[in-house]
């Protein structure tokens, strides 16, 4: 698939305009509904039998924003390794996705973001546009007047940083020191989300050496007085937790001068192995982009060069993050998804009433099963005796495996009428048992690790961006949940803390809240099936304020929506938004699981998803409908539109549940309820 390029129009349309207009109606409704969804249910098929690969996985394009493009070029910059076409492609990238105002979002149709704006206009200073020209005015205008470099987040200011635009010493502190807190101390590495984890600990190392290259160009056109380019800080008041956190800053700014220089050096150097301990097979750090840039750039300030073989691999791997375009471009993704992509496929697939034997469903099977991760990772280190056997998201990420992902493919697993039953159920076995193993404290789960809630990791002034750490949340405890229930396991303690949690955690207007995809509409998308799998009649009170919201919230063309915003003015956007294939699909699948085929609501919106369907199958969906971190950092996950769909259309197709297998004799087997 080819990424959405149509960013440049992005500020000129009102929020969310109507993406119907963009397709092609080719379906009429009048045959029925019934008719209409069983077309869709074939066509969509045939459309993601045709996308999977050889090997067995599907991938959809992630798509996120010009901040990837822009720190690759930096990263490249910075190595001395930036060639012409890279930098012509990227360029050709970032410029396709400047808006009508000079900015750039971080999403579809988004407000213009200043710290993305920045490091877009940088990197096409770099592919050699002018400051004059008039994209690049209109640009740096809107930053100066949005408080310039000295507003942008601390993430923005470190790669200034790197080539003297910004001074080291105006940046939060991260001694390498950090290293050696033990697990039990504030603020140790295993506080942090995976994610910011393997990039602080790199970052350590950045911070310590303070490298500065010679830059390749003046930039006083992004700040607001280049006399005075690094104004002091507002200071919070002292008896505040910012107030606290700011002394502990200065604190560390000392520190750094009177360092013992042997213990420095000792951290730097378990840093530096921590991180090379972590290296994928295929070269990167934990199958995502940002982690693998700062770890080249910390080894390399330890003095590795280019052409040693952690070096090598990983510049290597920083390539395959990049999609070449059939018009020139190059984007890059900030992780791939082929084993989120191919749980949901083959769940899709199966639903839709594929035989649970098709030769493409098994070849997913055997393709997921040799993905099962069977060694420890950082997960370990909160919980030491589990045995491993979850799945990661991405091709090479060994050492987190995620709750989610694991859920999913055992949902996905049980589908499949696989030749080798015995080898499935082992691993269906694994799977759900590190699962459980995984389970936080309060009964609930997170993404990549059990009861990662430490209050502390958000208060630095270093974390100004995105989470830093990795509580439950109600959609990844409803994947669990629903995965546990269709193992037999509805009634095991564990899943009724589960369930005990999402029915707690349910907002006043019936709705729960999505972590990992937007927003409301997937959070209820995901607990309500949860829930009725696991046995809540839909008539339970809990089920009945959901489906309430979700038809008080349906749009008049049928289908469901759900802006971005909502992260921010829950008020104003909940649930609101113009309609999209997987959102609308979110909705079904959640009124379909309590019980609401016959409804108007349901009826109407499949027939929203019917009419939008294009002639090949597929549905258009230019906007965000996933979620890295709410607000801050959104994906436009590119099978999203297929998958959920034809999940949801299938669902309404044939309203029996479909298995490959049924769970091996446990304890306490029972019947589905709902
Ligand atoms: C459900 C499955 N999920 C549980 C997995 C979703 C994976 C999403 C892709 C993550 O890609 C990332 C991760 C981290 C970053 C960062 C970043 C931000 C702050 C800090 Br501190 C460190 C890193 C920036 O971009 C990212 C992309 C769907």
């Amino acid at each position: 698939m080819t990424a959405t390029t149509d960013g440049s129009t992005g500020a000129t349309l009102p929020p969310r305009a109507a993406a119907a207009s963009e397709t092609v109606i080719t379906t009429p409704v009048a045959a029925g509904v019934q008719e209409a969804a069983a077309r869709a249910v074939r066509r969509a098929t045939d459309f993601l039998l045709s996308i999977q690969d050889d090997q067995g996985w599907w991938k959809g394009d992630l798509e996120t924003n010009v901040t990837m493009d822009a720190e690759d070029l930096l990263l490249r910059q910075f190595l001395g390794i930036r060639d012409e076409a890279t930098t012509e492609a990227a360029g050709l990238f970032i410029r396709g996705e400047q808006r009508e105002d000079g900015t750039w979002a971080t999403f579809h149709g988004g407000p213009g973001e200043l710290s993305t704006t920045i490091e877009a206009y940088v990197a096409l200073r770099l592919a050699g546009d002018a400051p004059e020209a008039p994209h690049m005015a209109k640009a740096s205008a809107w930053i100066r007047a949005q408080g310039g470099i000295a507003a942008a987040r601390v993430f923005t200011r470190i790669w200034l940083a790197l080539f003297g635009w910004w001074k080291w010493e105006d940046l939060p502190e991260l001694p390498p020191e950090l290293i050696y807190f033990p697990t039990w101390v504030p603020l140790n590495i295993y506080d942090f989300g995976c994610w910011a984890r393997q990039t602080i600990v790199p970052l350590t190392i950045v911070s310590a050496k303070r490298p500065v290259r010679p830059a390749p160009f003046a930039l006083d056109e992004l700040h607001t007085d280049p006399g005075r380019p690094n104004p002091p800080r507002p200071f919070a008041p002292a008896a505040s937790w910012e107030g606290a956190f700011q002394r502990l800053d200065k604190a560390l700014h000392a520190f750094r001068r009177v360092a013992p220089k042997r213990l420095r050096r000792a951290a730097v150097n378990t840093a530096a192995r921590w991180i090379i301990e972590r290296q994928e097979n295929d070269g990167c750090w934990g199958g995502i982009q940002p982690p693998a840039v700062y770890s080249i750039i910390a080894l390399h300030l330890l003095g590795y060069d280019l052409q040693h073989p952690v070096m090598r691999a990983g510049l290597e791997s920083l390539d395959r993050f990049a999609i070449w375009r059939e018009d020139g471009a190059r984007m890059i993704e900030a992780c791939q998804s082929p084993v989120w992509d191919t749980c949901l496929a083959t769940i899709a697939l199966a639903d839709a009433g594929l035989p649970a034997d098709h030769p493409q469903l098994v070849k997913a099977a055997d393709w997921m099963l040799g993905e099962q991760i069977v060694r420890p990772g950082d997960w370990s280190v909160r919980r030491p005796g589990l045995p491993p056997g979850g799945w990661a998201f991405e091709f090479h990420n060994d050492n987190y495996p995620d709750i989610d992902d694991t859920a999913e493919v055992v949902l996905a697993l049980r589908r499949v009428r696989h030749h080798d039953p015995e080898r499935v159920e082992k691993a269906i076995g694994r799977g759900v048992r590190w699962n459980l193993g995984m389970q936080s404290k309060n009964g609930a789960w997170g993404a990549f690790d059990a009861d990662n809630t430490s209050p502390f990791p958000n208060r630095l002034p270093f974390c100004d961006f995105g989470e830093v750490i990795d509580p439950p949340s109600a959609d990844v405890t409803a994947h669990v949940v629903e995965m546990l229930a269709a193992e037999g396991l509805s009634h095991d303690p564990r899943t009724r803390r589960g369930i005990q949690w999402l029915l707690a955690e349910q907002e006043p207007d019936g709705s729960w809240f999505g972590r990992w995809g937007v927003n409301y509409v997937y959070g209820t998308g995901s607990v309500v099936p949860a829930l009725t799998a696991a046995g809540l009649p839909g008539s339970h009170p809990a089920i009945r304020r959901a489906v309430a919201w979700l038809e008080s919230v349906q749009n008049d063309d049928g289908g469901w929506g759900e802006d971005l915003r909502s992260y921010r003015d829950v008020k104003e956007w909940s649930g609101k938004g113009a309609s999209t294939a997987s959102q609308t699909a979110w909705a079904l699948m959640a009124l379909l699981a309590a019980g609401e085929k016959e409804s108007k609501a349901v009826e109407r919106g499949v027939e929203w998803l019917a009419v939008t369907q294009r002639e090949d199958g597929s549905w258009d969906e230019p906007y965000f409908t996933g979620t890295g971190f709410p607000w801050d950092f959104s994906i436009n996950y590119h099978l999203y539109r297929q998958v959920f769909p034809l999940t949801a259309l299938g669902r309404y197709v044939n309203p029996e549940p479909v298995a490959g297998t049924s769970p091996a004799r446990r304890p306490r087997a029972e019947a589905k309820g709902g």
